[in-house]
């Protein structure tokens, strides 16, 4: 098939809040610096669905969703070099160039390497177009992955290799969801022996800062949740105490918080996306010197407002995108990770769906409250 269109199946979002159409698409082949992937499994993150509700900027449509994927590589574009056919991948959203002039890649503390991300934003590759279309009508890419199709096109520089040691299944959600709470505990905010950290938010971005905050040493690991069926779990990954804000006898949550620890917190973690909760997180990290990470999405137009005091005395207001991790460098490392046990993931997976022709299960099993991680099987 290398060098020819490939006729498969995916999911298509042709417009905002429709079930996602599962049918035949065009997949022309990798061009220079492309490759194209044939994708094993792919776990739904509440990013899919909040841009295919409609309420991400960047949000196009039609489009192929899905960041959270694993394959083999099918076939390679022009000058690629780190990957070869037959190689396992997780395509990551956000790339590593690992050239010279990159100050990103050079700069230890970030991963925000800005080479393609212009027209990753656009829904487009590299060279400004789409390898996906329907008929001769053109389909854009999402988050330069687009896993939830038989086949995908990815940038070299977003694909990490990984070994094929683990479960294809839980290397997935390597590509976004769990790799992000823990990199946010122990990358951006570098949770310390003795910390105390609340997580807002007990979806698999939350619970993944939990059991990372656990294994750095957290003395008191608090989990915050609307939903009070999240909270054996939570306990089960490392939370001390857990809180629901509508059981609190009429006093806010952050009244509460603060109630038990009136200088506040050491690290605060919104995994919700919403922007109210940020401000509390904010607002409970301990004076002098807590800091509190913005993990959710927000929706289109929301925007955060805190008093300036509060950082005036010592708060810091901080945030992260895949955990900070080096895509190409650092996803092999924790893919090994978890293969020797150190990092567990299996419990993250609680729903498993065969074939992308269910691909809309997942997405009602999302909204269920009951899922961590729908595993796609395609
Ligand atoms: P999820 O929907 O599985 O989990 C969200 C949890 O928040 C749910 O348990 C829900 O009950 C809870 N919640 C909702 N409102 C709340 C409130 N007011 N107070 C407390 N809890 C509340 O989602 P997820 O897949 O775990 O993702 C979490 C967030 O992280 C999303 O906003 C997602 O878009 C974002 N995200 C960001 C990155 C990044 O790189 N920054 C990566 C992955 C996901
Ligand atoms: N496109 C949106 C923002 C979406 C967003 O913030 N995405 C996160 C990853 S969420 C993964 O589930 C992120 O890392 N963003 C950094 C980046 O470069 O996209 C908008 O507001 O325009
Ligand atoms: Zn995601």
């Amino acid at each position: 098939t290398a060098g020819q269109t490939i006729t498969c199946k995916a999911a298509v979002a042709w417009e905002a809040n429709k079930p996602l159409d599962y049918t035949d698409i065009q997949v022309a082949p990798p061009k220079k610096g492309e490759v194209r992937i044939k994708v094993f499994a792919n776990a739904l993150c509440h990013t899919d669905i909040y841009t295919l509700e409609g309420h991400d900027p960047e949000g196009l449509f039609p489009s192929i969703l899905g960041h959270e994927g694993t394959g083999i590589v099918e076939s390679i574009g022009e000058g690629v070099t780190s990957v070869k056919p037959g190689d396992i991948v997780i395509p990551c959203y956000t790339p590593e160039c690992r050239e010279f002039s990159c100050i990103y890649c050079n700069n230890e503390n970030t991963n925000l390497c800005p080479k393609i991300r212009a027209f990753q934003g656009k829904g487009l590759m590299p060279d400004g177009t789409s390898r996906f279309s329907k008929d001769g009508k053109t389909i854009y890419h999402f988050m330069g992955c687009s896993s939830f199709s038989e086949y995908t096109v990815v940038a070299e520089i977003s694909c990490a290799k990984v070994s094929d040691k683990i479960d294809v299944n839980q290397m997935c959600l390597l590509g976004c969801g769990i790799s992000t709470g823990w990199g946010a505990a122990i990358n951006t905010c570098k949770v310390r022996p003795g910390s105390t950290v609340v997580v807002f938010g007990l979806g698999a971005v939350g619970l993944a800062v939990v059991q990372a905050a656990k294994i750095k040493g957290a003395r008191k690991i608090v989990g915050i949740d609307l939903n009070s069926e999240k909270f054996t779990l939570a306990k089960d990954f490392g939370c001390t105490e857990c809180w629901n804000p509508k059981e609190l006898d009429g006093k806010t949550i952050k009244e509460h918080l603060i109630s038990l620890e009136p200088w506040g917190y050491d690290f605060t973690f919104d995994c919700t996306g919403i922007t109210a909760v940020m401000r509390d997180a904010l607002e409970i990290a301990h004076r002098g010197f807590g800091e509190s990470c913005v993990i959710g999405v927000a929706a289109s137009g929301h925007e955060i407002s805190t008093r300036p005091f509060q950082l005036v005395t010592g708060r810091q207001w901080k945030g992260t995108a895949f955990g900070g991790w080096k895509s190409r460098t650092e996803v092999p490392q924790l893919v090994q990770q978890v293969s020797t046990g150190e990092l567990p993931i299996q419990k993250y997976i609680t729903h498993e769906i065969k074939g992308l022709q269910n691909v809309n299960q997942a997405i009602d099993a999302l909204h269920s409250g009951k899922c961590l991680r729908a595993v796609v099987h395609i």
